[in-house]
């Protein structure tokens, strides 16, 4: 099996798109996580991060920075970009509507309270849900984009994890969104990963918290002491 290392936070954030893929693809993994501003300082001294950017990804001897060039090499590398042009095209448009979603869940956890998480994301789901079961019924697999998992339907189902985590009803009403996210959530890479210390919990104040300090910039301004980390 394949050896790879994640650098980023201490926790999901635009790290765990990757860890799904990284999971979906049967390749081992470890975590590097960057907990104080002079690890970073010291990772960047090191010229690893293409754009100074975390997370970064390393496999096969490449650096990788931006969480869409990863999902996309694992997806290629791992036979899960669909098996023709068309699928291939379903799977970039599937997956950039999916980060569209996932940002709002990305979010969250730095918005002033869970109601206001919350709203944010039901107004986000009732864009987008009506329009990815749209897509399932219409590709009539069960799938996003082909006729077999590709990495849309993976990223996709990351959001929905995150998006259940706060508003565990979502699915109720939405069959194609549900099968997919139980069919993907039992791939046994991916369900391996999910059960396993690799899987970082939901983010909360503490992420937020750690990422504020690694960064030295500002909390959200509902937080108290909102500019403790910030430098000078
Ligand atoms: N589009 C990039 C975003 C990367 C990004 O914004 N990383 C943040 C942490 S989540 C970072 O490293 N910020 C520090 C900086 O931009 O200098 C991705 O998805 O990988």
């Amino acid at each position: 099996m394949t050896a790879a290392t994640l650098t980023y936070f201490h926790g999901r954030g635009r790290a765990e798109t990757t860890r799904w893929m990284l999971a979906a693809t049967d390749v081992d993994f470890t975590n590097v996580a960057i907990e104080t501003p002079q690890e970073l300082t010291a990772l960047r001294a090191t010229g690893k991060l293409p754009f100074d950017q975390m997370p970064l990804l390393e496999i096969d001897g490449h650096r990788l920075s931006q969480s869409s060039a990863m999902i996309r090499y694992l997806a290629r590398r791992g036979n899960l970009y669909g098996n023709n042009d068309t699928d291939a095209m379903w799977c970039d448009l599937v997956a950039g509507a999916a980060a569209d979603f996932a940002e709002v869940a990305l979010q969250a956890a730095f918005k002033p309270s869970a109601t206001v998480a919350i709203e944010a994301m039901t107004t986000c789901l009732s864009k987008f849900g009506p329009r990815f079961e749209a897509r399932i019924e219409q590709q009539g697999s069960g799938f996003c984009a082909a006729d077999n998992m590709t990495f849309a339907d993976v990223v996709l189902t990351e959001a929905l994890s995150s998006y259940l985590e706060w508003c565990p009803d979502i699915l109720s009403d939405r069959p194609h969104l549900k099968k997919l996210h139980d069919t993907v959530t039992s791939h046994k890479g991916v369900a391996n990963y999910l059960a396993s210390p690799l899987r970082y919990p939901k983010p909360g104040d503490e992420y937020v918290i750690a990422v504020a300090q690694v960064l030295q910039r500002a909390l959200p301004p509902h937080m108290p002491d909102a500019d403790r980390f910030v430098a000078g």
